[in-house]
């Protein structure tokens, strides 16, 4: 798979991060990392997930910069020249998922560019970076993940403001309008996070039909066929610094049957 790594740089710690981090970065600045297969989407940017049972590690890009990730995802990047030194992996301190939450990020390209770390308990430490962008308009997954966070926020010992921004309407299709996601998350009569087995239905669904017959609503590429408008906002995001290529052979993906 190649992913967009979406560099979203950190504007302020929680407060359980800042005192894990406190000291450990030489003064370096740092990104989450958020591996995408919808670069185009990124102007419908409304939080960024991490799983909040997973384990992440804030690795040195170089002297300036650091990532957070998970260690799997910084070997990876270490083989494939994201790193000063080729194939060595310099982590500057471990962090839980969990202490990640509630710092607020940048997020490049967005109508919204400020948001926050969310906890999404579907997010697979086998793929990408363990690091997920937040698209609701658009990725079903995203959308019922942030109405649960929503409806249940003391639960998820989140605060409300949060989760406050909306999905912003970013590429139309034919059938499902300007709000693809939300639309099939009612169609398919989904309910929660949990109901896996419709949601990945959703998903395949949402791809189809934003690649397919997507148009873009806003940005650069205005009115362009988002098979066109893809490709180009990835260049141009890898190009200007906001994100990375990152690949990933599909045999490393475990999780996936095909
Ligand atoms: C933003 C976005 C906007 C995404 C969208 C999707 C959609 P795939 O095909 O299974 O590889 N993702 C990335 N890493 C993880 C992870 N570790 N655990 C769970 N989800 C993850 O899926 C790749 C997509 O799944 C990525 O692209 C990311 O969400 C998420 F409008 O980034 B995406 C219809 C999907 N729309």
């Amino acid at each position: 798979q190649e992913y967009t790594g979406i560099k979203m740089e950190v504007v302020e710690w929680s407060g359980s991060a800042k005192a894990e981090i406190e000291g450990k970065v030489g003064g370096r600045t740092v990104y989450l990392v958020a591996a995408t297969l919808r670069p185009e989407t990124m102007y419908g940017q409304t939080n960024c997930f991490v799983g909040p049972t997973l384990k992440y590690g804030v690795f040195a890009v170089n002297e300036k910069e650091a990532f957070v990730c998970t260690d799997r995802a910084a070997r990876n990047m270490a083989f494939q020249g994201v790193f000063s030194t080729r194939g060595q992996v310099h982590k500057l301190l471990d962090i839980d998922g969990s202490k990640i939450v509630g710092t607020k990020i940048k997020a490049p390209l967005a109508i919204h560019p400020e948001v926050y770390v969310l906890p999404m308990e579907t997010v697979l430490a086998t793929k990408g970076t363990g690091v997920v962008t937040s698209v609701p308009s658009d990725s079903p997954d995203d959308f019922a993940t942030l109405t649960e966070l929503r409806k249940k926020a003391e639960f998820f010992k989140i605060d409300p403001s949060w989760a406050a921004i909306d999905p912003v309407p970013v590429i139309s299709t034919p059938t499902y309008g300007e709000m693809t996601a939300p639309v099939l998350v009612k169609q398919l009569k989904i309910n929660s996070p949990k109901d896996t087995k419709q949601l990945a239905e959703a998903k395949e669904i949402a791809y189809k039909e934003g690649f397919y017959n997507g148009t873009m609503l806003v940005g650069e590429y205005k009115g362009q066929p988002v098979q066109e408008a893809k490709t180009k906002v990835r260049e141009n995001m890898i190009s200007q610094g906001l994100a990375i290529a990152y690949a990933e052979p599909e045999g490393f993906v475990l999780s996936r049957s095909s």
